[in-house]
C-alpha cells in the first residue's frame, strides 16, 4: 500500500488527534468543554489586544518624529545628517572612519584627475613657456613617459603633452598610477553598482554603504575581535587603501606642486578650471591626507563627498525636556534621477528641512548643464510647498553654503552675471543672501493655502558649532508642532 500524502485536514494529524474529545464525552461535558474553549479564545484575543494597545501607547509615549532632508544634489543633506549623527550618536561615526578614508582618497584622486584633464584640454591655449618651465624636478624622458602611458594607462586622455621636457607632463606621468586608482576606489564604494544617466561617472552609494565598504575591504569577512587584536575599527587595513596610501605618500610633492603651480592657479582664477569645494579642501590638506597613518578627522568626514542613492533612514533617540523621542531622519538622493524615490516617504512626515545651497548661483546641474542650480532649487521648493501630501508638514529652509557664498563674493564674482534679475543691486554678502531668501519666501507665500510658517536659517553645515545650535532650535520648533498635532489627535 502506498503511503498517504499528509493533508492539512488529515484525520491522522497528531495535533487534531490529541485535541479530539474523548469518544465517551457526555453532552454536559461537551458543553463545559466548549465554554472553556470559548473562554480561552477570548483571553487569548484580549492578550493580543492588550499587547497592541501597549505598543501603541509606547509608540505615542516615546513619540516618533519623521523628518525628511530634501534638496538638490550637493546641497548638503548628507552633511547635515552627519551633524545629527555627531550630536545624537557620536560614537557611531568612529566606526565609520575607515570607510570615510576610502571616500576621501577617492575625492583626492578624482580631483587630481580633473586638474590634469583640464590642463590637457587647455594646453593649446596656454603659453608653452609657462606650461613647461615651472617645474624644476627632472621627470622621466618624454619618450619613456609616452611609451609607458600608452602601454599601461587606461587614461589615454592623460597622455603626456607634446611639448618636450614639460614639467607638467613629467608630473602627469608620475601621477598616472595614482590616477589609475580612481576606478577600483569607485568600485569599492559603489559595490560595483553604476547608476545610468549619472553622467561623468559619479559614484552613488546606498544606505548602509559604510559597513559594506569595510566588508568588501576585508573580503566579505569582518575580523573577529581576537584577530583584530583589540584594535579600533579605523585601524583595520585593506589592501586597496594601503596601496593608495603608499602612492599618495610617494606623490605628495608632485600633488603639492601641481596644486600650487601658476598655470593651475591661473586656470582657477580665470574660472577655466572649476574645482568642487571638497577638492579644494582635501588638496589644501594634502600633507595630512597623504600621511601613512592618516585617519580622517570629523572635519574631514564633514567635507567628504559621496552621492546618495535612494533614501537612507537614520534613527536617533532625541532627549527633549525629559522625554525621549525617536527621530527618523530620511536623507534622500537629490539628483534629478533620484527624486522619484522621495514620494513614498511623504505620507506621514512630520517635518522637512529643505536644503538650498545659495553659493551655487554660478553653477549648473550636473544632470542638466542648462539649468542654474538656484533656479532648480526654487523649482524644487515650489513642488515641495505645493504638494498636497505635505501641506501639514512643519517646513524649515536651510539657505546653505553661506561660507562659500562669502568666499565667492570676496573673490569678486558678480551675482548679476549669472542671475540677471539681481540687476544693479549691491554685490555684497548681505544683499545677496537677503535677495535669495526673498525669492524662497515668495515661493512659499504663493503656495501656502494652509498658512503655515516657514522657518529659515542661513547655514554652513560643515561648521559644527553653528549647525548644532541651529539643529537645537529646529528640534524645539518641530517638537512644539509635533506636540500640538498630537494633542489634536
Ligand atoms: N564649505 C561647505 N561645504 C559644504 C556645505 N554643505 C555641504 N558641503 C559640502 O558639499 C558636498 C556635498 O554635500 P552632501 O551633503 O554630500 O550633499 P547632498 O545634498 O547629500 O547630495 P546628494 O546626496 O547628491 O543629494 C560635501 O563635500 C560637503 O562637505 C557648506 O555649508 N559649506
Ligand atoms: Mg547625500
Amino acid at each position: 500500500m502506498s503511503p498517504r500524502t499528509p493533508s492539512l485536514y488529515s484525520q491522522d494529524d497528531p495535533i487534531t488527534e490529541a485535541l479530539k474529545p474523548p469518544p465517551s464525552e457526555t453532552e454536559t461535558e461537551r458543553q463545559i468543554r466548549l465554554q472553556e474553549e470559548a473562554e480561552a479564545k477570548r483571553i487569548s484575543e484580549q492578550i493580543d489586544e492588550d499587547l497592541r494597545q501597549e505598543r501603541e501607547v509606547l509608540r505615542r509615549r516615546r513619540g516618533e518624529v519623521k523628518l525628511l532632508l530634501l534638496g538638490q544634489a550637493e546641497s548638503g543633506k548628507s552633511t547635515l545628517q552627519k551633524q545629527f549623527q555627531l550630536m545624537y550618536r557620536p560614537h557611531s561615526l568612529d566606526e565609520e572612519r575607515v570607510s570615510w578614508k576610502t571616500v576621501i582618497y577617492f575625492n583626492v584622486v578624482r580631483s587630481i584627475k580633473h586638474i590634469l584633464t583640464t590642463l590637457e584640454s587647455w594646453e593649446g591655449a596656454i603659453d608653452p613657456a609657462e606650461y613647461g618651465s615651472k617645474f624644476g624636478k627632472p621627470g622621466p624622458s618624454t619618450s619613456q613617459a609616452h611609451a609607458s602611458s600608452r602601454a599601461s594607462s587606461p587614461y589615454r586622455t592623460l597622455s603626456p603633452v607634446s611639448s618636450s621636457k614639460s614639467g607638467i607632463s613629467a608630473m602627469r606621468f608620475r601621477l598616472l598610477p595614482l590616477i589609475a586608482m580612481d576606478s577600483p576606489l569607485a568600485d569599492r564604494l559603489s559595490g560595483g553598482v553604476t547608476v545610468s544617466g549619472s553622467g561623468k561617472g559619479t559614484v552613488f552609494v546606498r544606505s548602509g554603504w559604510q559597513s559594506r565598504t569595510v566588508d568588501f575591504a576585508l573580503g566579505h569577512r569582518r575580523p573577529q575581535p581576537t584577530e583584530n587584536h583589540g584594535k579600533a575599527p579605523e585601524s583595520v587595513q585593506d589592501a586597496l587603501t594601503v596601496d593608495v596610501s603608499r602612492m599618495l605618500e610617494a606623490c605628495q610633492d608632485d600633488i603639492k606642486e601641481l596644486w600650487a603651480h601658476p598655470t593651475v592657479r591661473n586656470l582657477i582664477t580665470g574660472r577655466r578650471l572649476k574645482l568642487d569645494e571638497w577638492s579644494e579642501f582635501f588638496l589644501h590638506h594634502i600633507n595630512r591626507v597623504s600621511a601613512p597613518d592618516y585617519i580622517p578627522t570629523t572635519d574631514d568626514i564633514l567635507h567628504a563627498r559621496i552621492q546618495t542613492m535612494g533614501v537612507a533612514e537614520h534613527i536617533f533617540d532625541v532627549n527633549i525636556h525629559g522625554r525621549t523621542v525617536s527621530w527618523h531622519l530620511f536623507d534622500v538622493g537629490g539628483a534629478r534621477g533620484q527624486r522619484h524615490t522621495w514620494v513614498p516617504f511623504f505620507d506621514d512626515a512630520n517635518a522637512i528641512i529643505f536644503v538650498a545651497p545659495v553659493s551655487a548661483f554660478d553653477q549648473y546641474l550636473e544632470e542638466d548643464p542648462r539649468t542654474n542650480r538656484i533656479d532648480d532649487s526654487l523649482q524644487l521648493f515650489t513642488q515641495i510647498c505645493s504638494n498636497p501630501l505635505l501641506k501639514n508638514v512643519h517646513l524649515v529652509l536651510f539657505l546653505n553654503k553661506t561660507d562659500l557664498l562669502k568666499a565667492k563674493i570676496d573673490a569678486g564674482l558678480h551675482v548679476a552675471k549669472y542671475i540677471t534679475s539681481f540687476g544693479t543691486r549691491k554685490n555684497d554678502y548681505e544683499t545677496v543672501v537677503q535677495y535669495f531668501r526673498a525669492h524662497f519666501l515668495q515661493v512659499h507665500r504663493r503656495n501656502n493655502e494652509n498658512r503655515r510658517v516657514l522657518y529659515t536659517h542661513f547655514t554652513s553645515v560643515v561648521d559644527t558649532k553653528a549647525t548644532q545650535r541651529i539643529i537645537g532650535n529646529v528640534r524645539d520648533a518641530i517638537f512644539r508642532g509635533y506636540l500640538q498635532s498630537a494633542a489634536l489627535v
